[in-house]
Parts: structure tokens; C-alpha cells; sequence
């Protein structure tokens, strides 16, 4: 790993978001980081922040020396200061501050950090980073915090790419996933499966280097078990992917019917805001509407379509050429029906056309007197199951949000307490992984040279490792930390 070692520069960035908020955070990492800002911060004692105890945060005044300030370019230094506000003459006031510092080892990156929490506008941020680049430091690359602590081994790769999970995570449950990512509960998993074939490899090795004919079964016997109990391990953090993804990406809900059932309402009812036009005149929703939402912690995609009617003109025509492409896309359709109208000919055809696809078929306006032939909606939903909901009066909608989750779980229970793999490198080496255990067992059972087995151990443990970062390559490193922000 030490090949892929970052030197000795003192990194710096803007932690906190672009744009202005209540605090916006400056960070430096490495071993300059407490000299530099022994020379960028004022307290009222005059006391340097490489003389703050660890972990102590510290008022003050972020400054710059005014004949640095003088060095700079001046198109650089316009309207970053105000001149009136001096410390004495030889200080330039940029932002009052609170200075926070953490040596090595016990930081995020293990190396010497310090972060400065100045007031969140873009100027003043701006202004204290130009001063730590002025006093040597580097502007930071994207997520070259984290891969720090990743070199410097703090946490491993799984961990650093929960951190990526963490900041963009879209709901509450798969924040949860994400967390115990980061606590090291997958690497903890992997490295458990990894003991376990390392132990086969050393045995292995023992039986092709000193062979015993008498304890030969035994000895292969001892063999199968580590493989498949491995095998089982890793199929059940692949079998946990599917929901790991569905936290981390939501999946597709498509509600199309005819017009007028009251699909826009349905939406805006699931959204909880007026999202979408509600009209009686049929119609009304020209354009497919996307959003996201949550459902009981599930992120969804809501796709609001336009009714699928005979077109009238060029514009309905694309409206219903893009309502059918989205139904096609779909994970799960919502169809709605008209329960207060007997069903038309296009209902029928719907019926008949979205057959095959997975989806909930939603008796609307049942706040109404019922109309619709119910016994020929059962006889053609199929597998579907029909629900009767009434949008107006708000009632059936709790029962079709149990619903919407229920078949996204496919009746599973899903705990996002324990391990649920998300990443889609990680499940490619799972999957990896799984493959040439698979082979191994069949090599065994062939009996075939065990020189092969233990190659294809060999291969198994290296997928495993590229998961945690034991063995990754520069440039895949360089790739994945390259998806984080400027200052994480
Ligand atoms: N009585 C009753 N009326 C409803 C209900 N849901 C929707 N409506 C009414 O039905 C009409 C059509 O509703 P929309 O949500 O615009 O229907 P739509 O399917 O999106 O229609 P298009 O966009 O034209 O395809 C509106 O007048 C709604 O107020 C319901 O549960 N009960
Ligand atoms: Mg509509």
C-alpha cells in the first residue's frame, strides 16, 4: 500500500458546500497544517493554535499578514478584505473564527488537522483558503481527506466509500445502511469470509508440499467445508444487494390508466404536495411529471404520466410515446381505474396490454357509487392485486403505501441495522468471488490437481481484498475517490 503514498504535503479545502450558510468550515491536513495556522490565526492571548491542547476549540480571528498580502495578485485580493478592520498593523482581518485542532494519530486522516469554522460566506472561506495556499499548503483533490485515511489506514475501502455513501444519501434507511458500512460491519464480514480461505490455502499448500495417502480424505474433506461455508457467506451478502440497492437508488413507480381516473391526484397524494395539475377536463396532464419521494424510508421514483386516450394531435402523441416508454422502464406500475365508470374499451386494452408487468391495479373514486364490473377486473389483473382507494377522501392511501413497500421487499423483512451490500464494485467482486469458489469446488470434486484449487483460493481472497482495499490498483483508487467532493 505504500506504493500508493501521497507525500508529505499539507493539503487544504473548503469543507463545507458551496454557497453561503451560518458556518462554513476551512480544513488542513498534514504536517504543516498547525505552523500554518500558527501564522493565519489571532487569538486575544496571543496564543498559537500549535500550542492548543488536542480536540480544543479555540476563538479567534482568521488574518493575514499584510505584507503577504501585498505579494498577492491584486485582482486576487479585491473585495476579499476590509481594510478598516486592523489588528494592529501588521495583520489583515479576513473573519472571526473558531479553530479546532487534531494531531496525529486521532484525526480523520491521521495526520496533523486542523479546521477552521468561519462564518459561511463563499468571500470570507475563499479568503482563508487563499492564505493556507499562500503559506504552502495544497489545495486539497477530490475525497484527498478521506483517501488519506484510507492510506494512513484508518479505515478501509468499503469504510471510505460509506463515507461517499453517507453524504448522499437520499433517506433515513439507507443512511442506516450506510453508517454501519462506515463502522466496518461489511469489513468486518469480509475479512471474516477472508481468514476462512486463507486457513484452505495454508492447508491446501500443506497437502500438495507434504502429501499423507492415509489422512488423504480426511485431509480433503477438511477442504470442501472452509470453500462452501465461504461460498454460503458471500451468497448472502449478495442476496442482501438487491435491497442494498433499492436503498441507495429507489425504484421506478409508473401510475398510467386513461384519462380522468385521477393519476395526478394519486400522485400528488403520494408526494404529499400539489406536484402535479388536477383538472376534471380529460387531458390535463400533458407531459410525463418526475419526482422523488419516500415511501415508509423507500426513495421511489414517481412518474405521473399523461392519459393513455386515443391522441388528439402531435403533442398527445408524444405525450403517450413517452408514457410508454416509462411504463416499459418501470419497476412497479400503479394502473388506476375509474371506479365510478363502468370500464371503457381502452381500460380493457390496457388491461390486456400491461398483463405481463409487475404493478398494483388502483380503484379509484371509490368515495363514489361503485360502477365498475369488479368480477371482470379480477378475472383479467392476474397476479396484480386490486386495491380501492378514494383520493379525494384520502381513504386506502395507507393501505396502498403498505402495499408499494411490500412488493418492493417481495414480502421480505429487510433490517437496514444489519449488513446490506449497495456498492456496485462491491457486488461485482462478490460476485467475482462467488464465481471462483464455484470453480474450486468443482476442481475438488473432479479431482483434479490441487495446484488449481489453490489458485482459485488465491483469486477469491483477491476479490475479497479489492472490496476492503488490501489490494486495488492506483488507478481504480484514483477512480473511485475521484466521485467525492473537494474538501470530504
Ligand atoms: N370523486 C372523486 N374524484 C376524484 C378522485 N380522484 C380524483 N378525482 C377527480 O378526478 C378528476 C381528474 O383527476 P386527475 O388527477 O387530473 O386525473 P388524471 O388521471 O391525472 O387525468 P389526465 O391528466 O387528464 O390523464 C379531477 O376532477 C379530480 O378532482 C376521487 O378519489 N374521488
Ligand atoms: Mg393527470
Amino acid at each position: 500500500m505504500s506504493s500508493l503514498g501521497h507525500g508529505e504535503d499539507t493539503i487544504a479545502a473548503i469543507a463545507t458546500s458551496a454557497g453561503s450558510g451560518g458556518i462554513g468550515i476551512v480544513r488542513l491536513s498534514g504536517s504543516n497544517a498547525l505552523a500554518i495556522a500558527d501564522q493565519m490565526f489571532l487569538t486575544k492571548n496571543k496564543k498559537k493554535p500549535s500550542a492548543f491542547k488536542n480536540y480544543t476549540a479555540h476563538y479567534g480571528w482568521m488574518v493575514k499578514r499584510k505584507q503577504k498580502l501585498l505579494d498577492l495578485p491584486p485582482q486576487l485580493i479585491s473585495g476579499l478584505y476590509d481594510s478598516s478592520e486592523r489588528d494592529g498593523d501588521e495583520y489583515e482581518i479576513i473573519d472571526e473564527a473558531l479553530l479546532t485542532v487534531m494531531r496525529a494519530p486521532r484525526s480523520y486522516t491521521r495526520e496533523d488537522v486542523v479546521e477552521m469554522s468561519c462564518h459561511g460566506g463563499m468571500v470570507s472561506l475563499k479568503a482563508t483558503l487563499i492564505c493556507a495556499l499562500d503559506l504552502g499548503a495544497r489545495l486539497a483533490e477530490a475525497g484527498e481527506f478521506t483517501k488519506r485515511a484510507f492510506l494512513n489506514g484508518r479505515i478501509d475501502l468499503a469504510q471510505a466509500e460509506a463515507v461517499l455513501d453517507i453524504i448522499q444519501s437520499r433517506t433515513e434507511a439507507f443512511l442506516k445502511v450506510s453508517t454501519h458500512q462506515l463502522k466496518g460491519e461489511l469489513s468486518v464480514e469480509l475479512e471474516a469470509i477472508r481468514e476462512i480461505l486463507m486457513r484452505a490455502y495454508v492447508q491446501i499448500e500443506a497437502v500438495i508440499n507434504f502429501p499423507d495417502d492415509d489422512m488423504e480424505d480426511q485431509r480433503m474433506e477438511g477442504l470442501c467445508e472452509p470453500i462452501q461455508s465461504s461460498r454460503q457467506r458471500i451468497d448472502d451478502l449478495l442476496a442482501s444487494s438487491e435491497h442494498g440497492r433499492i436503498l441507495k437508488e429507489g425504484i421506478k413507480i409508473v401510475i398510467c390508466g386513461r384519462s380522468n381516473v385521477g393519476k395526478s391526484s394519486l400522485l400528488n397524494i403520494l408526494l404529499k404536495i400539489p406536484r402535479a395539475i388536477v383538472s376534471p377536463v380529460a387531458g390535463t396532464t400533458r407531459d410525463t411529471i418526475e419526482e422523488m419521494a419516500q415511501i415508509r424510508g423507500v426513495p421511489f421514483q414517481l412518474v405521473d404520466t399523461a392519459g393513455l386516450l386515443d391522441p388528439r394531435d402531435h403533442i398527445e402523441e408524444e405525450a403517450i410515446r413517452r408514457s410508454r416508454m416509462h411504463i416499459k422502464g418501470a419497476d412497479l406500475l400503479l394502473f388506476v381505474l375509474d371506479a365510478s365508470e363502468a370500464l371503457t374499451r381502452e381500460d380493457e386494452g390496457l388491461l390486456d396490454d400491461l398483463k405481463d408487468q409487475e404493478g398494483l391495479i388502483i380503484l379509484n373514486k371509490c368515495d363514489l357509487p361503485m360502477k365498475i364490473d369488479e368480477g371482470r377486473i379480477i378475472s383479467a389483473a392476474g397476479r396484480k392485486k386490486i386495491l380501492k382507494i378514494s383520493v379525494i377522501q384520502k381513504t386506502g392511501i395507507e393501505g396502498l403505501e403498505t402495499a408499494i413497500v411490500e412488493h418492493v421487499w417481495h414480502g421480505k423483512t429487510v433490517d437496514p441495522h444489519g449488513i446490506l451490500v449497495s456498492n456496485l464494485r462491491h457486488i461485482h467482486a462478490l460476485k467475482d468471488c462467488r464465481g471462483v469458489l464455484k470453480r474450486a469446488q468443482e476442481i475438488l470434486a473432479d479431482g483434479l490437481s490441487l495446484e488449481f484449487v489453490s489458485e482459485e483460493i488465491k483469486r477469491a481472497v483477491n476479490s475479497l481484498d479489492s472490496i476492503t482495499g488490501r489490494h486495488i490498483s492506483a488507478d481504480l483508487l484514483d477512480q473511485i475517490f475521484s466521485r467525492f467532493c473537494v474538501g470530504k
